[in-house]
């Protein structure tokens, strides 16, 4: 008998399977009610114990839902270098998901055996959860699951998901930063501090930036930055869970897609504010302008300043020729981004399919990768060619000459980012240093180019399987002639461009469409809504 069967026995018990429906392994691993999760949450407990005996690593696990309403939850492997679970495994998730309880045992031996896993050494995992009711609940049916393959587990408790990236990436790659908060803190403050000494004004950032915490546990993190920050920058949180309820008329989904500030924030012209999401892996800026208009900076917008912030200084530090730099976009990035990045910044754009893991694996051909969805989940990778590059011309830099000051901002830059996955507070602390460095105001940065009218909206169908699609998903291929009709739409208005994906996350049709007014927009949206329900169901 294989020697987790014993434990097996006994912890299976606890965490019989109640769902008969088949569930798959997403870009957001599973999510649903979170009636529905124990037995998931336990069975990727033992996954995730399985995975770290695979890859001799400490393995991640996340209990969120992210920006989906309270009563929902949600369970993520990560992978040893922080990244998303590797394809191949998500089979596996599927597998062991799927099968029986009588299955179960037989369905871990086959991943044993087909892996070659050696089952003698113990495994790692590191668990963290977002502050929704049943994040506890669940975690502790992860660990049920971890200690059923006789494995350790470090329990961080409340953490965003980009920390528990960052802890995972820390351990494993033995980064000079700690896998710990501290070490995680210290990592984004120090390195901002000394990006603010480097800088000639400040200005812009002397007055607060306000942070909507969604209600989550963005806003307990932003607390606890903020004590390391100390007096370089003033966080003032807001949302922050003692009154309202996680993500509702609040956080960066609500604003994203709402296109309004959320409901209760009094927001003044001339300030700064950002909104983060339930797990705070996404934020979107936002202002009101003199004329009381509400002004929404997004993933776009950040990847854009990031972007062209990163030019300049790779200019001014003579490195632009060493280090290529690159932007990596979706379907939904508006088209005036992509314009304004390859026409007048002479970047590189890559455009991906929806779903972190792409967009980051595409950054990862350039030395600098800046990537963002426009939702507001992004981050800027290097190459690890690059980060030994730029420290070690930041060691022998000469910060008296302009040079010598951009590779210093540069590095300093390298470490205020998280670059293991988008992490809205690393983010906010980028913005800033750069808002700072460049004496830019809201309006400033939103002058860099203007958004085209777009219009998000979405369709119900029976089975969004019919969909099929290839080109970045901006092109179907499947129900034949769907495409030609959508060109055709799109060929009646101004500067037009629309396409249509199934969603990853819930059985419905996304469309998308943009134009040179917002009238055509809304044409060009409502004909390609009808065209999906007719030639979809
Ligand atoms: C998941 C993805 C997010 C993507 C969204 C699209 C990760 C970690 N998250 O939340 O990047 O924007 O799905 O959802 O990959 P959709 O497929 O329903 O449009
Ligand atoms: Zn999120």
């Amino acid at each position: 008998m294989p020697s987790f069967e014993p434990m097996l026995e006994v912890t299976l018990k606890n965490y019989p399977k109640k769902n008969a429906a088949h569930v798959s392994y997403g870009t957001a691993g599973f999510r649903m009610k979170d009636d529905s999760l124990d037995y998931i949450v336990y069975r990727v407990g033992i996954l995730a114990a399985l995975r770290s005996q695979d890859k001799t690593a400490v393995i991640g696990v996340m209990i969120t839902a992210s920006h989906n309403p309270i009563s929902d939850n949600g369970v993520k492997i990560v992978d040893p270098y922080g990244e998303m679970l590797e394809a191949h495994w998500e089979k596996f998730a599927n597998k062991i998901i799927n099968c029986s309880d009588e299955e179960l045992a037989g369905v871990i031996q086959s991943i044993i055996n087909e892996s070659n896993i050696n089952s003698s050494q113990t495994p790692q995992v590191y668990v963290g959860m977002d502050t929704r009711p049943s994040s506890k609940r669940l975690s502790a049916a992860c660990l049920a699951g971890v200690e059923t393959m006789g494995g350790k587990v470090a329990d961080f408790g409340f953490v965003t998901t980009p920390q528990l990236h960052y802890m995972v990436w820390s351990y494993n790659s033995k980064s000079t930063h700690q896998p710990t908060m501290e070490g995680y803190y210290r990592k984004i403050s120090d390195s901002f501090k000394r990006f603010l000494k480097l800088c000639k004004h400040t200005q812009s950032i002397s007055a607060p930036v306000t942070i909507d915490g969604a209600n989550g546990i963005g806003a307990l993190k932003a607390g606890e930055l903020q004590t390391y920050l100390g007096d370089s920058l003033s966080l003032k949180v807001v949302f922050d869970g003692t009154a309202g309820v996680l993500n509702d008329q609040c956080g960066a989904d609500y604003v994203k897609s709402k296109q309004t500030s959320p409901v209760g924030l009094d927001t003044l012209a001339g300030e700064r504010y950002a909104s983060v999401d339930g797990d705070a892996d996404r934020v979107v800026y936002y202002y009101k302008s003199k004329d009381d208009v509400f002004h929404l900076l997004d993933g776009d917008k950040l990847a854009i300043l990031m972007t062209s912030y990163l030019k300049r200084l790779l200019n001014t530090s003579k490195m632009s020729d060493a280090l290529a730099l690159g932007l990596v976009q979706t379907a939904y990035a508006n088209g005036a981004s992509t314009d304004y990045i390859t026409q007048q910044l002479d970047v590189p754009v890559a455009c991906t399919k929806t779903g972190v893991k792409h967009l980051h694996h595409a950054a990862l051909d350039y030395d600098i990768g800046v990537y963002f969805e426009a939702n507001g989940h992004g981050t800027i990778v290097f190459s690890k060619s690059a980060n030994n590059l730029i420290a070690e011309a930041a060691s022998r830099a000469d910060a008296s000459t302009e040079e010598g000051v951009a590779v210093l901002k540069l590095h300093a830059l390298s470490e205020i980012i998280n670059q293991v996955v988008g992490d809205a507070l690393s983010d906010i602390v980028v913005i800033e240093a750069i808002l700072a460095d460049e004496n830019m105001s809201m309006e400033d940065w939103d002058k860099q180019y203007t958004d085209l009218p777009n219009v998000l909206t979405t369709v119900k169908v029976e089975d969004r399987s019919v969909i099929q699609t290839t080109n970045a998903e901006r092109t179907v291929t499947n129900p034949e002639g769907l495409q030609a009709a959508i060109d055709n739409l799109v060929a009646q208005v101004s500067r037009g461009r629309s396409f249509v994906r199934p969603s990853g996350t819930e059985n419905i049709v996304r469309v998308y469409a943009e134009a040179g007014t917002k009238d055509e927009a809304n044409k060009l949206a409502t004909g390609v809504v009808s065209l999906v329900k007719e030639m979809c169901n």
